[in-house]
């Protein structure tokens, strides 16, 4: 058995070889000139001001250098497009943010946990229906991840979860909005989140992190023996639970095989400590293994119990189960990543300087009782720098390890670290490269599917410093963009970002864009709820503006066409419960309209063939001015009416 203390796999530091310059000399001009011919490197274009040359000038400027491959541009010229879209996690705020890659351009902002005025999020009803009806006022995003079919992107949906409020969510590629959020029971913080990758999405699995009482009704407040945490697996076309497994220890990441065989989490609380030092006592913690056939089978044949008020069914994971494989790992393991060949899962060890490459047809073997012992899954644990939090892949055989204390990405290649695991002198690391500052997870384009293309590497850092102007002592975080085509690591471009994308997902441009709808559906099922309501009342929302009154419940329908609404003005009287539903009837591309009611709290977006609605009450009494907001026309400003609320 190899020994994470004694394996001999410390390698010469590529950072550290003799010329190699400094960070900070390394961003002065002054050393580029020195350092294209001391490291044989092409440093043609380094950073935004010099990299908007073209084929010819970049070439040119690399004169003579040994490496002749220009370094790739952020640089995406006015009216031309990015060539990947890049689905960041938007942390704290809740929401996904929407980026074109190299540029590097936030393109829209989706609205997930959050609420949001500019496209009424949490004010209207058909978001209201996604958020339910005691939304809490915010998330805490992660992982974002779109559904695949055969281990390829297939553009349909993306999740993400909500470690704050124990959710998660499934965003439609169609129309770029929210359209399910579901609770998560029996369990406390929703942290890793990944997706079935074949035959397709199919589940989405999500690990509850915190150890707690279930249910968590208030027994058991100190008897930590009986806090637990599960590992759930959500039907992602039905956004329902379907089966959850109780765990020995917490779960922290997780990740899904390419055959649909397998989901993988890491726990860095095998211990099941209570503070800091106690989760750090063990030299291992573990992944745990679920066999989701076995599983299946498991729940099917009604081995599981539930808990509390839940439906879910609950099978027994923990040690000695078959339907589980706990694998010994170095230690508070965080990240783990699949190689898009389908054969290996990378543990990343944080607090051990290594990583573990574990084969998926090894993990078979545990399972068939052919290898006894779980850490004979491991085929390779490489030493790879201080702090190692998440890998990406090039699709090339080299992975790519942030190392968060370091604050440096080292990539490394698979085959010589397995060979150097089985004693070969090989020497695995192939390049470090300095990152300001801090890395959490890195991402590749394509790079947790088959089609991993090799050509991008992001680094999300948590700290900025001194990369931007002060903004004060919050600072954004920094996201690099690092050119990985060639054999070098090289840095393009750095991107503030707001606290905190922990995660993100870059796929080619040819997935989405022709899925991407201009203008709604009419029949589309994300507002027809308004449609029907608008039936029941003999209303055709693309021709009728109508006010109707039922009691205390006024229904007050409007087309909205640039540059007026339907309806000039509607009368009610205080308390009345006003439900308001536009139909925005310009069905042309980009000509969205606004709905806001001054001074009451109210504001939705209306895109062209859409239909908005929002239900409040009229409760201050006077004449109150509604108006567009979204600038559609010359006469925007003049599209407005006004309510009328009777004393
Ligand atoms: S976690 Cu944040 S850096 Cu939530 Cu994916 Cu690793
Ligand atoms: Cu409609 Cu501005
Ligand atoms: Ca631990």
């Amino acid at each position: 058995m190899h020994d994470e203390t004694d394996h001999a796999s410390r390698q010469p530091d590529p950072a550290e070889a003799p010329g190699q310059p400094a960070r900070r000399q390394f961003m002065k001009n002054s050393a580029l000139a020195g350092l294209a011919g001391a490291a044989g490197l092409t440093l043609s274009a380094c950073g935004k001001q010099g990299a908007t040359a073209g084929k010819g000038a970049a070439s040119a400027a690399a004169g003579t250098a040994a490496d002749a491959k220009e370094l790739a541009s952020d640089q995406v010229p006015p009216g031309q497009l990015d060539e990947y879209y890049g689905f960041w996690s938007g942390g704290q705020s809740g929401e996904v943010r929407l980026y074109g890659i190299p540029s590097m351009r936030e393109l829209i902002r989706i609205p997930v946990f959050n609420p949001d005025f500019t496209i009424g999020w949490g004010i209207t009803n058909e978001s209201k229906r996604v958020l339910g009806p005691n939304f809490p006022p915010g998330g805490d995003c992660h992982h974002p991840h779109m559904s695949q079919t055969d281990g390829h992107y297939d553009g349909r949906y993306v999740f993400i979860n909500d470690k704050a409020h124990t959710r998660v969510a499934r965003i439609r590629c169609d129309v770029m909005r929210t359209d399910r959020i579901i609770d998560v029971p029996n369990v406390q913080a929703i942290h890793g989140l990944r997706v079935q990758r074949a035959p397709r999405t199919g589940y989405v699995f999500a690990n509850g992190e915190f150890l707690a009482p279930a249910p968590n009704d208030g027994h058991a407040l100190e008897d930590v023996d009986k806090y637990q945490t599960m590992f759930s697996a959500i039907d992602g076309d039905t956004m329902e639970v379907a089966w959850q497994v109780l765990v020995d220890g917490n779960l922290d990441n997780t990740e899904a095989d390419y055959a649909g065989k397998y989901a993988i989490s890491t726990c860095y609380n095998s211990e099941k400590g209570m503070d800091l030092s106690a989760t750090m006592q063990a030299e291992r913690d573990w992944v745990v293994v679920f066999n989701i056939p076995r599983i299946e089978a498991a729940v099917k044949a009604g081995q599981f119990k539930t808990v509390g008020d839940s439906k879910v069914p609950v099978v027994d994971g923990r040690h000695g189960s078959p339907l589980t494989l706990y694998i010994p790992i170095p230690k508070n393991p965080h990240g783990i990543n699949a190689s898009p060949d389908g054969k290996y899962v990378v543990a990343n060890g944080k607090l051990s300087p290594t990583v573990s490459v574990m084969e998926w047809s090894r993990i078979d073997d545990c399972f068939a009782g052919k290898l006894k012992d779980p850490r004979d899954a491991v085929v390779a644990e490489p030493e790879i720098g201080l702090g190692p939090l998440h890998t990406a892949y090039d699709g090339r055989g080299n992975a790519y390890t942030t190392l968060f204390i370091d604050s440096q990405i080292a990539k490394w290649n698979i085959a010589d670290a397995i060979a150097a695991y089985n004693g070969k002198k090989v020497n695995y690391l192939r390049q470090k490269i300095d990152v300001a500052y801090q890395p959490g997870h890195c991402h590749t384009s394509m790079g947790e599917t088959r089609d991993a293309d090799g050509k991008w590497l992001l680094s999300l850092n948590k700290f900025s410093k001194d990369r931007f102007l002060p903004v004060g002592p919050l600072h954004p975080d920094n996201d690099q963009l690092i050119d990985i085509s060639g054999d070098t690591m090289r840095l393009v471009a750095d991107g503030p970002v707001y606290s905190e994308p922990h995660d993100v997902v870059l796929l080619h441009r040819r997935l989405l864009i022709d899925k991407v709808k201009h203008v709604w559906d009419r029949d589309d099922p994300y507002f027809a709820d308004a449609i029907a309501m608008a039936k029941r009342h003999g209303i055709n929302v693309l021709a009728d503006s109508k006010v109707i009154r039922e009691g205390r419940k006024v229904y007050v329908y409007m087309t909205s066409a640039a540059p007026i609404y339907g309806i000039n003005n509607f009368k009610v009287k205080k308390g009345d419960e006003v439900t308001v539903t536009v139909t925005n009837i310009d069905a042309v591309e980009d000509v969205t309209h606004g709905f806001c009611i001054a001074n009451y709290g109210i504001n939705m977006e209306i895109s062209p063939g859409a239909t908005s609605s929002v239900t409040f009450t009229a409760d201050k009494a006077g004449v109150y001015w509604y108006y567009c907001t979204f600038f559609c026309h010359a006469m925007h400003m003049e599209m407005q009416g006004r309510m009328l609320v009777e004393a």
